[in-house]
């Protein structure tokens, strides 16, 4: 899979280098470029910013330097581009989606800033691209950047090879297999920390009654802390 990011803050994307989604790297699995949109803009100052028609606080990402960047981009390599542009007023990011886009061959990340990127780049993109207008929750951040990296981190892990042991793809939080409940609790030595015991049923080694403990766990997890899951189709 092929990477792109594109943001005023490239610099963010660091973290790409490390850990999981940086062996992903290493392993050839995935490759990521990350570009700055000022290589985009053609004023002294690069601007990437204007005033919003109609009034309003805040400032908008102009149209132009995005339209070039994805020109740009899609060049740069061949093969059907999908866009992702994180923003809070997008659909909701699911382990669902991260399955799909997992399936993708080259994933494009638009991060805005501001108050957002002119809706007419967004119109494009949708006319053009396979492109998802993502949020990753009901709160705000200050621009697409970490929406961009948690999206990352959330679908290089499903690609194959980059986890060592797949089983523990089935048993996580939101997995399918798992009938979408939240996990379980996990314990590991010693058996006693702090005067806190590890429950008695993980010690006997009966793995039918410990199946059944886990799954009444994640259900009474998931019921405390989100009853939607339980009560909601998806
Ligand atoms: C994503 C972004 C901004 C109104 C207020 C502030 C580009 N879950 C999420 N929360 N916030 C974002 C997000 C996602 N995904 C997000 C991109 C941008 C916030 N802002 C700031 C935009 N509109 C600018």
């Amino acid at each position: 899979m092929r990477i792109d990011v594109v943001s005023i803050f490239p610099d963010y994307f660091a973290p790409l280098q490390l850990s999981l989604v940086g062996k992903a790297i290493e392993k050839g699995i995935v490759e990521s470029h990350v570009h700055d949109l000022r290589r985009w803009t053609h004023d002294r100052h690069n601007t990437v910013d204007d005033t919003p028609y109609g009034g309003g606080a805040g400032m908008v990402m102009k149209p132009e330097p995005w339209g070039e960047a994805l020109d740009t981009v899609e060049a740069a390599a061949p093969g059907p581009m999908t866009v992702i542009v994180p923003t809070p007023a997008g659909r909701p990011f699911t382990q669902t989606i991260a399955y799909e886009l997992a399936a993708k061959p080259r994933l494009v990340f638009a991060c805005g800033r501001y108050e957002g990127i002119d809706q007419r780049v967004l119109d494009h993109s949708h006319d053009t691209y396979d492109t998802h207008e993502l949020s990753l929750g009901d709160y705000v951040l200050n621009g697409g950047e970490v929406a961009a990296l948690a999206i990352i981190e959330a679908v290089v892990r499903l690609l194959p090879g980059v986890i060592g042991n797949p089983d523990s793809l089935r048993e996580e939080s939101h997995s399918q297999d798992n009938d979408a409940l939240l996990e379980y609790p996990n314990y590991t030595k010693p058996p006693q920390w702090r005067g806190r015991a590890v429950p008695e049923v993980l010690l006997g080694g009966n793995h039918a009654v410990i199946a059944a403990w886990r799954r009444d766990e994640a259900l009474r997890r998931t019921l405390a802390r989100r009853p939607d899951l339980i009560v909601d189709p998806e």
